[in-house]
């Protein structure tokens, strides 16, 4: 299937699915999950067509595996990320390892040396495992710069942490004493 075209859905259904449903009418329920046939039919009033073996084929090949649908094949849901307010999904929690990482912009360095990381609109601030991943999540908005975080010593000093099905670290905040720049 034509690569551009499964990007652009794949970008669509991070917007309706995460952020804006209400822009095709799309009802989600606390645990993001939407039915599917709904959203292809919220999907074809706003001129975009989409079918059931599109919507599977973004789900399977998603580098990130950022959705996943639900056992019955019915209902599809975004693995993370949220902004809007109606969902509040019940992640795994889960006990991090020693070190986590964070990948940002240069420009946001000072900002966050002062409040430490914060989710701005999203639910949790993201972190990973790999550092890899974090350099790549960083490019995304200027010049990257890798942020280690103590995320052991955070658990024992009671911060909770959620593993998301695609293997996503998540936290409410990370203040900075538990920050390290090098
Ligand atoms: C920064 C992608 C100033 C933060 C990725 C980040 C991820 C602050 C930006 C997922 C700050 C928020 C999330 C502070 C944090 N002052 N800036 N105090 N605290 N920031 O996009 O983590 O491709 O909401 O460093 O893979 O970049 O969409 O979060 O740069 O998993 O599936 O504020 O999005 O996944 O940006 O990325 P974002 P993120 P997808």
């Amino acid at each position: 299937m034509d690569t551009k075209r499964l990007k652009e859905t794949s970008k669509f259904l991070s917007y309706v699915l995460r952020h804006e449903p209400q822009a095709i009418g799309l009802q989600l329920d606390c645990e993001g999950w939407a039915n599917i046939e709904s959203l292809i039919a919220g999907a074809a009033r706003d001129g975009r067509v989409l079918d059931i073996a599109l919507i599977r084929t973004v789900v399977s090949s998603s580098d990130k595996k950022r959705f996943s649908l639900s056992d019955d094949g019915l209902s599809i849901r975004a693995v993370q990320g949220h902004s809007t307010a109606s969902v509040n999904l019940q992640h795994v929690e889960k006990e991090p390892p020693e070190f986590l990482y964070h990948g940002t912009a240069t420009r946001f360095l000072q900002s966050i040396r002062q409040q430490g990381l914060i989710p701005g609109a999203r639910h949790h601030v993201h972190l990973s495992q790999e550092i890899a991943t974090a350099i790549a999540v960083g490019q995304r908005y200027g010049k990257p710069v890798l942020l280690k975080i103590e995320a052991r010593r955070m658990h024992q000093q009671g911060f909770t942490f959620f593993h998301a099905e695609n293997g996503v670290w998540l936290t409410a905040q990370v203040p900075t004493p538990f920050i390290r720049e090098d």
